[in-house]
């Protein structure tokens, strides 16, 4: 990101009182309020992020001032965000808890919320920007997102349970626009958030706002995300939104939580997955082993995936949608038929919603350091403009990609 932080100097002498008057917080930090220290360590757009510590142990606070942080006053947001994402928090929780961090208090008032701290955890993009590959990442992030969106769709839990969930995240409106107006249209306007590395892409965004067959297929996906609930997504799965150490991963930052399509959340990581395969070409030195651990990940993802979820689907279908009853003796292969039908839509939309998040990506507001900290704007925009390529075609053609190898091979391809 390019934008400046607005110069809000935080009160973090009234962070401290408060977070002091909250007994988990006090007891996990020890001692008394004068032995804390408090830092900013916030890398996102959107909110402040502190690390407190204490002599007995430390903890992580996010506080929601009412706007965009990147952006200051004048684009306001909701603070109320943070009450969305100590919800999304506590239901993933319950059915990732080696995953998702404890949330330990929220504060509707002061608009902030405290997780425990991830000790020896680093953001996962800083991590692939500096060249690290992490042998562990996609098994753990397959089981992730299979325990997560499987136990919140209808195939886990009864329709009652399901709306009344849902329900909870329905008025996540604010969070919910930026990804509709971000993720799907501004891209395809003259709008005046939109950046990219001009001049060098002033062609290729020109020809994008020209380009029907994308404008109909965002359009496709759009639709698919303001109505469908079918799972309740983190809404923003990015590698910004992933802590990583040598054997564990966190997902954070679920603000943008809300009942969704669940080939948002997979097609948005393996976005971020292939924008870092790009970039790492253009970092300089050689990049390939980081290069084919990126795209063997991608594929590693959404096998671990599918397995995961098939698995679930057998043991865990505790949920109104194929009634078991329905489907005995040989039904039963039916039922498994439509269960790999059910997984290759998905995958279908998997592809079509990494699309769309690239092309973001690539010429929106939000863009990812892995790009912009290539300095050289020509290696810069040769990585780009391939992410473009590849982004077009999965977008416009996303069922002549059957399989991620299929996916992997196209972006070698581009
Ligand atoms: C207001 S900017 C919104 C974007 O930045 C965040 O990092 C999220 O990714 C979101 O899409
Ligand atoms: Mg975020």
């Amino acid at each position: 990101m390019t934008a400046s932080i607005p110069a809000t100097a935080p009160d973090t002498a009234k962070l401290l009182a408060h977070l002091a008057a909250q007994p988990v917080l006090a007891d996990r930090l020890g001692g008394s309020p004068a032995q804390w220290s408090i830092h900013e360590i916030g890398d996102g757009n959107v909110n402040l992020v502190f690390a407190v510590r204490g002599p007995a142990g430390a903890v992580c606070v996010k506080q929601a001032p009412p706007f965009v942080r990147v952006a200051g006053p004048k684009w306001p947001l909701t603070p109320q965000r943070v009450l969305f994402e100590h919800r999304a928090l506590t239901e993933h929780r319950r059915h990732a808890p080696l995953y998702v961090p404890e949330p330990l208090h929220v504060d509707a008032g002061e608009h902030l919320l405290a997780v425990e701290y991830l000790e020896g955890h680093t953001v996962l993009r800083g991590g692939l920007v500096a060249g690290a590959r992490y042998p562990h990442f996609a098994e753990q992030a397959a089981r992730y997102l299979a325990h997560t969106l499987f136990f919140t769709s209808d195939l886990a839990l009864p329709a009652g349970s399901k709306r009344e969930l849902a329900a909870l995240f329905e008025t996540n409106t604010a969070m919910c626009q930026i990804m509709e107006n971000m993720v799907f249209t501004e891209i395809f306007l003259p709008h005046p958030r939109n950046r990219w590395t001009s001049p060098e892409l002033d062609k290729d965004v020109h020809a994008l706002r020209q380009d029907t067959e994308a404008k109909i297929a965002v359009s496709r996906l759009k639709s698919r995300y303001l109505s469908s609930r079918d799972a309740l997504l983190h809404g923003d799965l990015h590698t910004g939104s992933i802590m990583v150490s040598a054997s564990s991963i966190a997902v954070i930052d679920q603000e943008f939580a809300c009942y969704g399509p669940m080939g948002f959340d997979l097609g948005s990581l393996l976005a971020h997955l292939l924008i870092a395969y790009f970039a790492a070409g253009a970092h300089g030195g050689d990049r390939s082993a980081q290069q084919d651990w990126l795209l063997s990940t991608v594929e590693q993802i959404w096998g671990g995936f599918r397995t995961h979820f098939t698995d679930l689907w057998h043991t865990h279908a505790t949920g109104d949608a194929y009634p078991p009853a329905l489907f005995t003796g040989t039904a039963q292969a039916a039922l498994e038929t439509e269960r790999q039908r059910y997984l290759d839509n998905l995958f279908t939309d998997t592809v079509g919603f990494c699309g769309a998040e690239i092309i973001r990506r690539v010429i929106g507001f939000a863009r990812p350091a892995d790009f912009t900290t290539i300095t050289d704007p020509a290696r810069r925009a040769t990585a780009e403009r391939r992410a473009l390529a590849l982004a077009r075609t999965l977008l416009t053609a996303p069922t002549s990609h059957r399989t991620a190898a299929d996916l992997t091979t196209t972006a070698q391809d581009s």
